[in-house]
């Protein structure tokens, strides 16, 4: 009896000190094992004599059900304690703020293409586009654009290498996006109306020129079409676009080789003390220019002009971006510089959608 006693003293004492699970474990393979020293002292009490084993046998099978009890006391105690140090150490606040990430902006060229886009696509307009190097028919013949007019000397357009007996016809990089609507016209037929946003190129460079700069034409072609609607899709074009109540357009005669008759278009504005204003004011200013195609041109896109008429406009995009945003120079537009973009740019979530606010 003394034996066990020492036993029960000795493996509870060692359940007691376990300070993990494989600690544990020995302890219980030195105790329970198979050769274990419980293990062992049940094996012997088939040596002992009947009276012996009448005592010791349910003593010992009842310090087996302790230690085993003890064993998996600890056991459960230990993987508590383990749950404990784990859910301590991993504890998550999720009630943090995020930790901010670098995030670029939209360029104002791309915020104000977004926006014309969004205006135009309320009054009817999809987008076409198309390539930035054309044939010299699709940039200018097709365009009623005379050979020997100005604008096609190699002083003004960029002319794409050709080595000689090269027989393809001339390439340049298109000069504005009129030729993707000679082949909206050719594409898709009458009646159409497409808005043509891009890059175009020049051979200019100064304060208010850069030999790449963005353009939107515009052309809508049906049976009776007339320049009073080109009036009124201009006017609702400004207003949402400039965001006023009103605006004042004026239609200045002017020359294209592309339509018939032409004007230049100018939106009232005030200049008070450097301050542009637009929709009030004295002044006029110059935002771009129209006209109805000119039948030459209808028939380079297919189109009878017995039976169509179209008006059509250009505007400089980066030129209405200046004026909407205040940004005072254009070549900047160019440079990619981080401050600046991170100036004048636009968050990536702040979509331009006419319920926004663009048009009322
Ligand atoms: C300007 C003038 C203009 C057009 C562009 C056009 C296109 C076709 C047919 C007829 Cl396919 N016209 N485009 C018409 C008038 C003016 O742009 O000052 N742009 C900045």
């Amino acid at each position: 009896m003394d034996a066990i006693a020492e036993l029960r003293g000795k493996y509870l004492h060692q359940i007691r000190a376990a300070a993990d699970a494989a600690a544990l474990e020995q302890v219980r393979l030195a105790a329970l094992g198979k050769k274990g020293e419980i293990s062992q002292q049940m094996r012997s009490l088939g040596r002992m004599s009947a009276d012996e084993r009448q005592t010791a046998g349910p003593a010992l099978n009842e310090l087996k059900s302790e230690i085993d009890a003890a064993l998996k006391a600890r056991r459960a105690a230990l993987e508590d304690a383990s749950l404990d140090a784990r859910l301590q150490a991993e504890w998550l606040d999720v009630t943090l703020p995020g930790r901010p990430r670098p995030r670029g902006t939209i360029h104002p060229v791309s915020q104000v293409m977004d926006e014309l886009t969004a205006i135009f696509a309320d009054m009817g307009f999809s987008v076409a586009e198309g390539p930035q190097i054309e044939s010299d028919w699709y940039n200018f013949d097709a365009l009623n654009i005379a050979p020997e007019h100005p604008s096609r000397q190699e002083m003004d357009t960029f002319y794409m290498h050709r080595d000689s007996g090269d027989n393809r016809p001339p390439h340049v990089l298109r000069t504005h996006t009129s030729p993707v609507q000679i082949r909206a016209m050719q594409d898709r037929g009458a009646p159409l109306r497409v808005i043509a946003p891009g890059r175009v190129y020049r051979m200019d460079m100064d304060q208010t020129h850069t030999p790449m700069f963005h353009q939107v034409e515009g052309l809508a072609i049906d049976r009776d079409i007339t320049m009073a609607q080109l009036k009124w899709v201009l006017e609702e074009f400004c207003r949402a676009f400039f965001e006023l109540d009103a605006v004042e357009l004026r239609f200045r005669a002017s020359h294209f080789p592309f339509t018939e008759p032409s004007a230049e278009v100018d939106i009232r504005c005030s200049w008070e003390g450097g301050q542009l204003k637009l929709g009030e004011g004295d002044d006029w200013l110059e935002i771009l220019g129209s006209g109805m195609v000119h039948p030459h041109v209808l028939r380079s896109g297919g189109i009878d002009p017995e039976v169509w008429q179209g008006f059509a406009f250009g505007m400089g995009i980066d030129r209405i971006a200046m004026l909407k945003y205040g940004i005072p120079d254009l070549r900047a537009f160019f440079e990619s510089d981080l401050r600046w973009l991170r100036h004048y740019g636009f968050a990536a979530l702040d979509q331009p959608s006419l319920a926004a606010g663009l048009s009322r």
